[in-house]
């Protein structure tokens, strides 16, 4: 597709006169938004004062990080764009870990920062920080408006970027000067982004080329990322794996494009995916990657990874083609129309033997933990939490062994079900998150399962949710340590738990003095009973599940090491 020089005559009317507050505020409406989370300071008070009575649901977060992850959260929930305000200065520094998050994770969230006046931009002014020069290398683009005139423009220009293409985080620094200056605008200013180019079709010969692949293969597997999940591709995905009759294996942010509960799905695949998932990949002769990157908790040791595969790699960002392993049929584009492509061209393959082995795999290790054990084991609590859920909820997490048991114990049916920091691993990002995704799906139960110690780094936004009466509920797994750094401890330093424990609040109590409710639970004969009482509760809810403290995570690559040479397969395999 060429790039877009979009109009926008349909918010052009007679003309007016406006302030860039006015202006920055108008163009968000005509955008779509309705709902931005955002925290208020000296420089972004005029945008403020137009916002005091904009039909916008405003959210303010306690702590700018928080707002950003929200507002990325918000994003994939809902597949709309996520917007996020923050003043000059320690404002816009505070959403860095934000930024970092969503460009990781492909996120469309749009960033408005205040600026201090243009004359003052380098002298140190008060509240001055180079935010563009911070933020250029974790956001797909930013920019500052020099002019009023280019606001309307930029913002425009902004939300297109953003959510177009794989998608990312767009930062717009603005002067307050800007934002006071007037100018007389009749709502027409088009966009221009000439070296902006989105290639969307995909090439003819090279889909062709992949079919026939597909065709003639004996033991294919579909290898999916979150690209599927954002392009809105996960029904063509779930067609296209049944015509060809594929196995499915997704990655962290993939889970949910397939169904779960598919005979088909071999679920996660990875430093913690799935014994079958990985031997899966490693002995599979065609490798379908659809909206993935080969990220190294994926692969592996890279010169190990699917050493008798041809690869097909389906992407919409050219430059992630052979970034990490050489792929064999490049096809550039959206995945929601090459997926459609390809249905038409590949046929039905039985591939018994290649379906009987992966039966094998899985009825030999199966993800399983000790279910007789008499202390709470957190794998159970998540697949409590999926039985009680009837696998419908949002799942957001922190960051560590909790967010891998969610992965690999809650079933996920459907996409933008599981929202996690997949890319950048941002302890703190559960909590948010599930505000976020609460506010995007009102009707949905949004559950975050968590660290303790990823909880401990956000869990200020409870004030937050207690304020926007929002019914989330934190599962906290509550293993008093970095439960995560604390494996690799075990495994690899000895056992010598340098620094990953430290003591934690009582956090049922910390939840009733915010305003939510709270619940402790450390006999495993209530654990069934306090999410019951949790799915129940209209206030947020915070349930402490004291958890064995040294269980740890199975199967695990160590890192540096092919798929296929994974650690705990024994103990997944007396437990089957
Ligand atoms: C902001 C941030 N700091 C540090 C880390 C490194 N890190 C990864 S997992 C982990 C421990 C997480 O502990 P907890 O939230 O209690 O989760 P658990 O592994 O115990 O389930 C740490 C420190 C990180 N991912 N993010
Ligand atoms: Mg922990």
């Amino acid at each position: 597709m060429s790039s877009k020089s979009c109009s926008s005559a349909d918010s052009a009317g007679k003309s007016s006169i406006k302030t860039g507050a006015q202006i920055i505020v108008d163009t968000l409406i005509e955008q779509g938004v309705d709902t931005m989370f955002g925290y208020t300071g000296g420089v972004v008070l005029p945008l403020f004062d137009r916002l005091y009575d904009a039909p916008i649901n405003f959210i303010i977060p306690r702590h700018e990080q928080g707002g950003c992850h929200m507002a990325d959260a918000y994003a994939r929930a809902s597949g709309k764009v996520g917007v996020v305000v923050a003043t000059s200065g320690p404002g816009a520094c505070n959403l860095v870990t934000g930024l970092a998050t969503a460009m990781m994770d492909s996120v469309p969230v749009v960033a408005l920062t205040g600026q201090v006046r243009t004359e003052l931009i380098g002298n140190d002014a008060f509240q001055e920080a180079d935010t563009t020069g911070i933020t250029r290398p974790i956001t797909k683009y930013n920019c500052i408006v020099k002019d009023v005139k280019d606001l309307a423009r930029i913002i425009r220009e902004s939300f297109y970027i953003a959510s177009t293409g794989r998608p990312g985080p767009v930062l717009i620094d603005i002067p307050v000067d800007v934002a006071v200056a007037e100018c007389k605008t009749d709502g027409s200013v088009d966009m221009k982004l000439p070296g902006y180019r989105i290639q969307t079709g995909g090439h003819a010969r090279q889909i062709s080329m992949a079919a026939k692949a597909i065709n003639k293969s004996e033991r294919p597997v579909l290898y999916v990322g979150g690209g599927v999940i954002s392009a809105n591709a996960s029904d063509e995905l779930r067609a296209f794996a049944e015509k060809a009759h594929l196995p499915v294996t997704m990655t962290l942010l993939g889970l949910g494009s397939y169904d779960g509960r598919k005979p088909e799905s071999l679920d996660m695949l990875g430093m913690h995916g799935t014994a079958y998932a990985n031997y899966a990949v490693q002995e599979c002769d065609l490798l379908i990657a659809v909206g993935a990157r080969f990220d190294d908790r994926v692969t592996g040791k890279i010169k190990g990874f699917a050493p008798n595969a041809k690869i097909i790699h389906i992407d919409i960002d050219p430059s992630s083609i052979s970034k990490n392993v050489n792929v064999d049929i490049p096809v550039v584009g959206d995945a929601k129309f090459i997926l459609a492509e390809l249905i038409k061209q590949v046929q039905y393959g039985e591939r018994k033997e290649w379906f009987k082995k992966i039966a094998e795999w899985k009825k030999k290790f199966p993800l399983g933990y000790d279910r007789d054990s008499s202390t709470i084991k957190p794998q159970y609590v998540v697949e409590e939490l999926c039985r009680q859920t009837n696998s419908e909820a949002i799942i957001t997490t922190g960051v560590g062994q909790n967010q891998m048991w969610a992965a690999q114990f809650f079933r996920f049916i459907r996409p933008r079900q599981l929202i996690s920091s997949g890319g950048l691993g941002t302890m703190g990002y559960g909590l948010p998150a599930a505000i976020g995704a609460q506010i995007a799906q009102p009707d949905s139960i949004v559950i975050d399962i968590d660290g303790d110690h990823s909880f401990n780094m956000t869990m200020t936004e409870l004030s937050t949710a207690v304020q926007c009466k929002l019914p989330i509920k934190v599962c906290i797994l509550n293993n008093g340590y970095m439960g995560m750094v604390r494996q690799w401890q075990e495994l690899f330093f000895n056992k010598r738990y340098s620094k990953s424990y430290l003591s934690n609040p009582e956090y049922a109590t910390v939840a009733c003095a915010m305003g939510a409710a709270g619940i402790t639970v450390d006999k495993k004969s209530d654990v069934a009973k306090a999410i019951k009482a949790m799915l129940g509760e209209k206030k947020p809810c915070v349930v402490d599940f004291k958890v064995e403290r040294e269980e740890n995570v199975w199967p695990m690559v160590p890192a540096g090491k092919s798929l296929n040479e994974m650690d705990g397969l024994d103990i997944l395999e007396s437990l089957a």
